[in-house]
């Protein structure tokens, strides 16, 4: 079976798929590698999908696909409607990335609020003592304060544990009242929470869902992270807010588009802490996807669905 797998491989990654050898021929593709990605796109059976974007004309070049496996969650930047009409299964991995999303979450919260980029340039730049009392007036500790989670499903549940250990208050908000005594309405959430945190899908309801409005709903001394995706933030908004101290801080994994143009005011900002998409790529991450990877493939080998469809593809 033909895989183009579009990341570029550890020598954990190979050793983990070695004795799949006999049967499965993985063509290994950097996500900016356009070349190789064409040349290898006619022949490929299935596509292990990282977030390249892969688009219906795209997808009208793979001749021989029957499956799109996003090693992940967000299925945004497939062109599912065209898998569909081919007759592509779409797949994706729920839950799968969710420990090392969410204590990335936790990392950029900790980051933020602590000012971890500045204190390491002042410390490598022999500025860091004696200590700036601002810090003493200022700096949170997560557990003294109120996180407010927007979306509720795997990963945010997984913080809600590590920051409810830690002694915050967690909310949480999602379209419905679940009943549960911390949902609340997503504008009260944001008034109270001094830490707000996205783990939402990328939708038509969710694309900027965090809008010049609601943004200006946070506390100024609050601190928002997002490790889901940039565009359900208002960037713009968001550097004003982070500008005119509207918003103490932000810890950001996502952009609106990546990577963030250079000029980027986002990149200039002292009160914002930056990861490039990565707060889901853990060794242990890693595992659980090819451990799913492989057993999809193994099922279509064997005449079976393939697990976690995510479309209906026409003729499957
Ligand atoms: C995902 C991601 O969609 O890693 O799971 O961003």
């Amino acid at each position: 079976m033909r895989v183009l797998a579009h990341f570029v491989p550890g020598d954990k990654v190979l050793d983990f798929v070695a004795p799949e050898a006999d049967w499965l021929d993985i063509r290994w593709c950097a996500e900016d590698d356009d070349d190789s990605f064409y040349r290898e796109l006619p022949e490929a059976e299935v596509i292990w999908h990282v977030l390249r974007p892969l688009s219906g004309a795209d997808l009208r070049r793979a001749h021989r696909l029957r499956l799109v496996h996003k090693l992940g969650a967000g299925v945004n930047t497939i062109d599912v409607e065209t898998a569909t009409e081919r007759g592509i299964a779409v797949a994706n991995m729920p839950g799968a990335n969710a420990p090392s999303v969410a204590e990335g979450a936790v990392l950029l919260m900790l980051a933020a609020l602590r000012r971890l980029p500045a204190l390491d340039c002042a410390t490598r730049d022999g500025r860091g003592w004696p200590a700036d009392p601002r810090l003493g007036e200022t700096v949170r500790d997560i557990g003294g304060c109120t996180v407010g989670l927007i979306g509720y499903g795997n990963i945010a549940k997984r913080v809600e544990r590590i920051v409810a250990a830690m002694g915050a208050v967690v909310l949480h908000t999602r379209t419905r009242d679940d009943g549960l005594p911390g949902w609340r309405p997503l504008v009260e959430l944001l008034a109270a929470s001094d830490i707000v945190s996205l783990h939402l899908p990328l939708t038509a309801d969710t694309r900027s869902l965090l809008d010049r409005d609601r943004l200006a709903r946070l506390k100024p001394e609050a601190v928002l992270v997002n490790t889901s995706r940039g565009e359900i933030v208002d960037e713009d908004a968001l550097v004003e807010a982070l500008r005119g101290g509207r918003l103490a801080a932000a810890g950001l994994d996502v952009f609106a588009v990546e990577p963030p143009a250079a000029d980027s005011p986002l990149l200039r900002l002292a009160n914002v802490v930056l990861t490039p998409h990565v707060s889901w790529y853990t060794a242990d991450t890693m595992r659980r996807y090819l451990i799913e990877a492989v057993a999809n493939c193994r099922r279509l080998r064997d005449g079976q669905p393939a697990a976690q469809v995510v479309n209906q593809p026409t003729g499957y």
